[in-house]
């Protein structure tokens, strides 16, 4: 079921809300739900068939700060909710909303199943590379050597790779972005929305109250566009290069862009009682399900 308001198109101003930013001045965070925006605008797609979730963090705080529909879990669930709301209603723009710790760390099992199953979901990452809300300890995606409140000596683990990761397994959209360059940001979260399966936009988004090493500065000096330099999207392989560039660089050369693409039929694809009609349409009155009580007994 999509609603449809005929006509009249969203506009930016029918995305605002009234709630007044708990982000600190500057976040990255801020970047993305203006891309959001101008991503709903720009692609027609009406507030209400929009469905956010999130999980916590200071990225689980997006959901409030746009005019459409929005569940916001617990710690790392913010796929297993998407997915669900997915499933009752597959015509709905369906976005996941996740943090590097809440996504990559308490989350990474329902990351790495739900990437092979190809729910058509967007997954947007808020890598700030540090736990923010919790004011400033190491994530999964924190750089070697850098020093917070929980790695006073600098970080000793060997940093998650989320872009490797989706590569294997089996995402069919990886892109990755930056919050500090809004329009290649707004182009991979229509590109995502706009790919049918599970897309993941890892955005490096500066943290900038408790991350004081991945800047906008940084980050500036650093990425480059793989669309700029005639990077093939078909190729798995060149695509794990590309995913292990940053770590075999020291962090120097940062490759933002599509990473990875390919087409494959969605979960949803392959569920018939969902191809007349999604399930929130489906008369459920005057069924009998006394015999499977039975069973059960
Ligand atoms: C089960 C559970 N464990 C721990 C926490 C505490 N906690 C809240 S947010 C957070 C880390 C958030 O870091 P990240 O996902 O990187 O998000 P950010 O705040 O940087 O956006 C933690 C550990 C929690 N809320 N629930
Ligand atoms: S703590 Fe960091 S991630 Fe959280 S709102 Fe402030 S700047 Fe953004």
């Amino acid at each position: 079921m999509v609603y449809s308001l005929g006509e009249i198109m969203v506009q930016i101003n029918d995305l605002n809300v009234k709630e007044k930013s708990q982000w600190c001045p500057g976040c990255g965070n801020f970047a993305i739900v203006g891309a959001l925006k101008n991503a709903f605008v720009e692609l027609g797609i009406e507030q209400r068939n929009v469905v956010i979730s999130s999980g916590i963090g200071c990225s689980g705080k997006t959901p409030h700060y746009l005019n459409v529909y929005g569940f916001e879990g617990l710690h790392g669930r913010s796929l297993p909710i998407a997915s669900g709301i997915k499933l009752a209603n597959d015509r709905l723009t369906v976005i996941a909303e996740g943090g590097d710790g809440d996504g990559y760390g308490i989350g990474s099992g329902h990351f790495i199943h739900i990437m092979r199953r190809n729910y058509d979901l967007t997954y947007i990452v808020h890598d700030n590379q540090i736990y923010g809300l919790t004011t400033g300890q190491a994530s999964p995606t924190s750089q070697l050597g850098m020093k917070t409140k929980t790695t006073p000596n600098g970080v000793i683990e060997k940093p998650f790779n989320p872009i490797a990761a989706a590569i294997v397994g089996g995402a069919t959209f990886v892109a990755r972005t930056f919050a500090g360059d809004m329009n290649h940001l707004k182009t991979m979260i229509k590109e995502a929305i706009t790919h049918k399966g599970f897309a993941l936009v890892d955005v490096f988004q500066p943290c900038v109250t408790f991350n004081k090493l991945n800047t906008y500065d940084f980050f500036t000096k650093r990425v480059y566009k793989l669309q700029e330099s005639g990077h093939d999207t078909n190729d798995k392989i060149k695509a794990m290069g590309k995913a292990f560039e940053a770590e075999a660089t020291n962090y120097e050369k940062l490759p933002m862009g599509i990473f990875y693409k390919e087409n494959r039929p969605t979960y949803e694809d392959s569920l018939p009682m969902i191809k007349e009609r999604a399930l929130v349409e489906h008369d459920l009155g005057g069924i009998d399900v006394s015999s499977v009580y039975e069973d059960l007994m």
